[in-house]
């Protein structure tokens, strides 16, 4: 619980009280893929000169939001603003871009950068900054990833980001078609961008 995980929390909270309430959000499983997707995105944000604490600490809390009950997620998009077609999906959609309001409101973080990468972890989007790409790559592969092509993401991203990403969306599209899933507008368009050769 001490590890210092970032130096700078972008809250007034601090390391230790971020950490605490992330775990109490979650289960074990989830708590450890976020300790994972924040290491990933350490080493991501090394390879590609982006600042590594603030990298480590939007990995760590981008799935802070995941178990939030439905009817909590339905109240605030109607209440505070969001977008009302995000009410014809559900929480796989939801957490990335509801989810901010969660972190906002719980976790005290206001930095858009941060926030964004939590906005667009899921999605993606066409346009994608340097953190958004690393926070979205790193859930993918973090450590406890295990799913066949894991590996071959893994020495895509690392070798390149823009084709992590790439990689990444084009994996996603292919398991949402083969089970007839709905695809979300911002999925399709990053698709679009960062897979098409
Ligand atoms: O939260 P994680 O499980 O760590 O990972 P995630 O946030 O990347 O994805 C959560 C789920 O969202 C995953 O099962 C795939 C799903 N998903 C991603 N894009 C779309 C989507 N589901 C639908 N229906 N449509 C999408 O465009
Ligand atoms: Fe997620
Ligand atoms: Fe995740």
């Amino acid at each position: 619980m001490t590890k210092l995980f970032f130096k700078e929390t972008y809250s007034p909270l601090t390391s230790d009280e971020i950490i605490t309430k992330e775990k109490a959000n979650m289960d074990k499983k989830r708590f450890e893929h976020c300790i994972g997707v924040s290491k990933t995105a350490r080493k991501l944000a090394k390879l590609n000169g982006y600042d590594e604490d603030k990298a480590a600490l939007a990995g760590f809390i981008h799935d802070y939001a995941k178990r939030v009950p439905v009817e909590e997620y339905r109240k605030v998009i109607k209440e505070q603003d969001f977008d009302p077609d995000l009410l014809n999906w559900n929480r796989a959609i939801w957490h990335g871009i509801v989810g901010t309001y969660f972190i906002k409101r719980d976790l005290e973080i206001t930095d858009p950068e941060i926030l964004q990468a939590v906005w667009r972890h899921t999605t993606a989007d066409a346009e994608m900054t340097t953190l958004d790409k690393i926070v979205f790559v790193a859930d993918f592969i973090e450590p406890g990833r295990d799913f066949p092509g894991v590996d071959e993401a893994r020495k895509v991203a690392y070798n390149n980001l823009d084709d992590g990403v790439g990689y990444e969306l084009a994996h996603t599209l292919e398991f949402l078609v083969k089970n007839r899933n709905k695809i979300y507008p911002r999925t399709l368009a990053a698709y679009n961008v960062w897979s098409v050769k």
